[in-house]
């Protein structure tokens, strides 16, 4: 298969290996949910600017067009909870009850944060297609009590891509777990958004430390421009 790359990145010219190959490469949506970025949701029942989580959304159907494109997997990732709770930590549901957005509480979406509600469905903007990977966790973090690490390396995948909401929370949480695990991990800047501009500055500062401690941060144009999605980089430009 055609390889792509390398791409300008902070702080280093990503991949670590030099170029990208599609088949060891998938593509990581996280939490793209109305809960995480429609109103009504989760993170507007906290009181929470929607446009900060809402602001990758564009540039990420973008990247996940130009991906599905050259035969890339793509992963996409739901945070919810059963619908009895029994998966919920109580200090996770205390919490989210102090600031007024209970887990399983009855909202316009549904019931918050709980699997097979309206709130819980990825946008249509980056929804799945067949054959995608939809991985469901109860954490922050995808590798917690899911099959992403055994699907993974069962498909061959070393390198991973990621969008997604919360920069700060679930993007920095699995980034994290997947650095330790050996992927070369890769973050689209602007296809991420957090609860809290200082918050996604320094979460996607955090990355480039250490010569890269999690990974390596580019803007989605760089990924687009290597892939050859010149269609996409147009719409991106204007
Ligand atoms: C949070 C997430 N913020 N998807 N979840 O609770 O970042």
């Amino acid at each position: 298969m055609t390889t792509f790359g390398p791409i300008e990145a902070r702080p280093y010219t990503w991949p670590y290996d030099g170029s990208i190959d599609p088949a060891r490469t998938a593509l990581v949506n996280i939490d793209w949910q109305t809960d995480f970025c429609g109103p009504g949701g989760y993170v507007d029942a906290m009181g929470y600017d929607l446009n900060l989580t809402r602001a990758g959304l564009e540039p990420t159907a973008r990247v996940l067009a130009a991906c599905r494109e050259v035969g890339m997997l793509v992963v996409h990732t739901r945070e919810g909870h059963l619908p009895d709770l029994s998966d919920c930590p109580p200090n996770k549901l205390w919490r989210s009850q102090q600031i007024g957005a209970g887990i399983g509480d009855a909202g316009p979406c549904g019931r918050i944060l709980v699997r097979g509600e309206e709130g819980w469905d990825i946008v249509p903007e980056v929804a799945p297609i067949d054959g995608e990977v939809v991985i469901d966790k109860p954490g922050k973090g995808a590798f917690y009590a899911t099959e992403l690490d055994l699907v993974l390396r069962t498909k061959g995948i070393t390198h991973l891509i990621f969008t997604g909401i919360t920069t700060d929370v679930c993007v920095h949480t699995t980034m994290r777990e997947a650095n330790d695990r050996g992927f070369e991990c890769l973050l689209l800047e602007d296809c991420t958004g957090a609860t809290d501009v200082g918050n996604y500055q320094a979460a996607l500062h955090m990355v480039t430390m250490q010569g890269g401690v999690f990974g390596a941060v580019a803007p989605s144009g760089a990924l687009l421009d290597a892939l050859g999605a010149v269609d996409a980089r147009l719409t991106v430009d204007g």
